[in-house]
């Protein structure tokens, strides 16, 4: 285990003792992420789970962890879920694996939502990171030539679909001084059903530098 992964289990540890028994708990996406479905079926705890991918939902069944399918779901007690640029504020960018829509309305469902990552995650300012955005695939060509105002370069990841069968664009070059008004500029475009900025969602952050984890409160 690289010292990278062992600061995303430590952090994913410190997560996990938030989780008791009886809880639903929201599971995330990505490799941290990953590391608190194998602490969650290790520890044994009496919890239900809902994931906030396929990639995950697999994952968690292969580990004996009973996951409850969303849709019939209106309230998560716990969401822990990774991130991929998190600041001091617990402003975060997610969905470099494509998976935001779902984790943002995971977290949003949630009472409590932890961002759990290794230190290469926190940053002074969010945007040296690509902003994923996802669209609809009719929307393609218009959504594309709307963000064109927000961003300075935009790449599709060509081949890729979401679990939810959309596209996703990773926007670079954009400016963070703004974040509420970057986010409803985003979801005043028809077509963009989604994206990775994520400013209210999360309520705590357990970051795991050099094997010294640091817990983060908003
Ligand atoms: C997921 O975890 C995504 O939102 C985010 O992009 C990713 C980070 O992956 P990793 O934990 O592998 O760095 O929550």
């Amino acid at each position: 285990m690289t010292d990278r992964d062992a600061d995303k289990r430590l952090a994913a540890a410190a997560a996990v003792d938030e989780v008791c028994d009886n809880m639903l708990v929201g599971l995330g996406t990505g490799s941290t992420a990953a590391h608190v479905i194998a602490l969650l079926a290790e520890r044994g705890l009496t919890i239900e789970t809902v994931a906030t991918s396929r990639a995950s939902a697999a994952l968690a069944e292969r580990l004996g962890l009973k996951v409850r399918p969303f849709d019939a779901v209106a309230r998560v007690h716990l969401a822990i879920d990774g991130a991929d640029a998190i600041d001091a504020d617990l402003s975060a960018v997610k969905g470099a694996g494509g998976a935001m829509l779902r984790e943002k309305i995971v977290a949003a469902a949630a009472d409590r939502m932890i961002v759990i990552a290794d230190g290469s995650k926190r940053v002074e300012r969010l945007h040296d990171t690509k902003l994923p955005i996802e669209i609809l695939p009719f929307a393609r060509a218009f959504a594309v030539e709307r963000l064109s105002g927000l961003f300075e370069q935009l790449d599709e990841r060509t081949g890729y679909l979401t679990d939810n069968g959309n596209i996703v664009v990773d926007g670079h070059g954009w400016n963070d001084a703004d974040l509420p008004g970057l986010a409803e500029a985003l979801a005043a475009i028809p077509g963009v059903v989604g994206h990775g900025l994520f400013l209210s969602e999360i309520d705590a952050a357990y970051i795991a530098d050099n094997g010294v984890v640091t817990r983060l409160e908003r």
